[in-house]
């Protein structure tokens, strides 16, 4: 990790620093003034000076649904610093503090269930199973804030793969690691423990379904689900379950940890759509963290060109 990476590979700092700036900044881009301005323009953000490892070998994302190209990316101080995990704390600008200390040493990921080939993969096999991939997603929280973020990961595809799922399998269940040694808020009931998800296969098989191992090219912080994070973009936050621990092939529905706390205000589906709104507050706008006023929020968070036709005759407000 501290061999100097070679010139051909991306410099995240650099490269997402400068991206809007070039877009932005026409003639200039590229002078000693516009350094200069870019400069004054990320220090107002309160550049964040923490940094993880940096990922070899990221491969850029395509352009097309993979990449956000016309929304600024959220200012990685922002992705480190405003998080949802709740076996840490529920106060989203806590988290970060609470998991400065968090370990992955001796991560496993166990593959179990309907699968021809179950497998417990150390952290390295499991990396190994797709060359790191950028993605740029929109992130929509129920909540009604939103993101966009470049993470670094593989589609879920290249596991299922590995695993060779059964026929008879529909569904991939999702487990958070319990150990209220290391999330401190496993000792309440905030939430019934462990944090659980699920997709159906068909969703989970998707192109741009990944597990995220990295954000802004490096290692993937502990507050945003180190060492391995499930990221579906047309999806509300909360079914993108963190520190994973565990996966498994079923026949049945898995239960999902928000679902079950409240069935009425969370659904197993919880794909992104403004016309269908929360019991306590509406889903048709959302505020983008950094930006000033709210934006529309887009059926299937701007997917649904990609994703629609998975849920072809389903009525989406009874499965919401
Ligand atoms: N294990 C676990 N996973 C979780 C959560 C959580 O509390 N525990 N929060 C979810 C919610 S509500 C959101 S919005 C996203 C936040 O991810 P981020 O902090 O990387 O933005 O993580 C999701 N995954
Ligand atoms: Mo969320």
């Amino acid at each position: 990790m501290t061999d100097k990476p070679p010139a051909s590979e991306i410099t995240p700092r650099e490269v997402y620093f400068n991206r809007r700036a070039f877009l932005r900044g026409g003639l200039i881009a590229g002078t000693a003034a516009a350094t200069a301005l870019l400069y004054r323009k990320f220090n107002g953000l309160d550049f964040d000076t923490t940094t993880l490892p940096p990922i070899r070998g990221v491969v850029p994302a395509p352009h097309g649904p993979f990449r956000v190209d016309d929304e600024d990316l959220t200012p990685r101080v922002k992705v480190v610093n405003y998080n949802n995990f709740y076996e840490f704390t529920t106060d989203k600008d806590a988290v970060a503090g609470a998991a400065k200390d968090f370990k992955t040493d001796g991560w496993k990921i166990a593959v179990e269930g309907m699968c021809h080939r179950p497998r417990v993969f150390d952290l390295d096999a499991f990396r190994k199973l797709g060359a790191p991939e950028e993605r740029i997603y929109r992130h929509r929280c129920v909540e009604a804030w939103s993101m966009v973020i470049p993470w670094v990961g593989f589609p879920i595809a290249k596991l299922l793969a590995a695993v060779d799922p059964l026929g008879s399998a529909k569904y991939v269940a999702f487990e958070t690691l319990m150990d209220p040694t290391r999330f401190p808020n496993q000792t309440t009931n905030v939430l019934e423990w462990p944090y659980v998800e699920g997709l159906r296969l068909d969703e989970a098989m998707h192109p741009l379904a990944i597990f995220a191992t990295g954000l802004y090219g490096q290692e993937l912080p502990a507050q945003d689900g180190a060492p391995v994070k499930l990221v579906v973009p047309w999806k509300y936050g909360f079914k993108g379950i963190k520190s994973i621990v565990k996966i498994t092939l079923t026949d049945r529905e898995p239960v999902s940890t928000w679902n079950k706390r409240a069935p009425s205000e969370y659904g197993f589906y919880a794909n992104v759509n403004p016309q269908h709104d929360h019991p306590r507050w509406s889903q048709a706008t959302e505020q983008r963290i950094n930006e000033s006023g709210r934006r529309k929020t887009l059926m299937f968070n701007g997917y649904g060109e990609q994703v629609a036709s998975l849920y072809t005759g389903m009525d989406l407000d009874a499965h919401f």
